[in-house]
């Protein structure tokens, strides 16, 4: 079994509906077991463009999937709940990006773990923080460290 940390976004079609579904068809996935899961963040959408705010938090599973078919299954998430891809900065109704996976790193073009924008993002950043205080990165880098040099501007925590 491996952990795995999953980011959730969403800011379109009530956010806040959109992250808790998801979470609770990741906890349903066969072959995975959430472990735990942040608050939700209401955050400003970082990017071109003028989009809605967007609700995002982090979870951490526990799975026996390959990364790659545990992407396929977050992806399935994603469509089941209204997702289409078509400009990379769009405003979306889901976004499940694995930011982690056990210790790997991975490169490939479907895939990239750790996920490469994770550390420039306050709304990745705090919520990992919140579940995993102690986290090392694959390349032994503190998740403490990173987190730092990531203020919390447009960053906002819900009860
Ligand atoms: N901005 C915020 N605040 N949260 C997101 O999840 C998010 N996702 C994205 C882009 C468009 C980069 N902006 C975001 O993909």
């Amino acid at each position: 079994m491996i952990e795995s940390f999953i980011a959730l976004g969403s800011n379109l079609q009530q956010p806040l509906q959109q992250v808790n579904k998801a979470l609770n068809q990741i906890n349903s996935l066969q072959q995975c077991t959430l472990l735990c899961s942040s608050s939700w963040y209401r955050s400003k959408a970082v990017g071109p463009g003028n989009q809605p705010d967007y609700i995002n938090g982090v979870c951490k599973v526990s799975t026996s999937l390959s990364a790659l078919n545990l992407l396929q299954a977050l992806q399935h998430i994603e469509q089941n709940q209204g997702r289409t891809r078509s400009t990379r900065w769009e405003a979306r109704t889901l976004d499940l990006d694995i930011l982690l996976f056990g210790n790997q790193t991975i490169s490939l073009k479907e895939l990239e773990i750790p996920h490469p924008r994770m550390n420039k993002r306050n709304f990745v950043l705090y919520p990992l923080h919140e579940i995993a205080g102690n986290l090392k990165l694959p390349d032994q880098s503190l998740l403490e460290d990173r987190i730092v040099h990531c203020g919390q501007i447009g960053l906002e925590k819900l009860s």
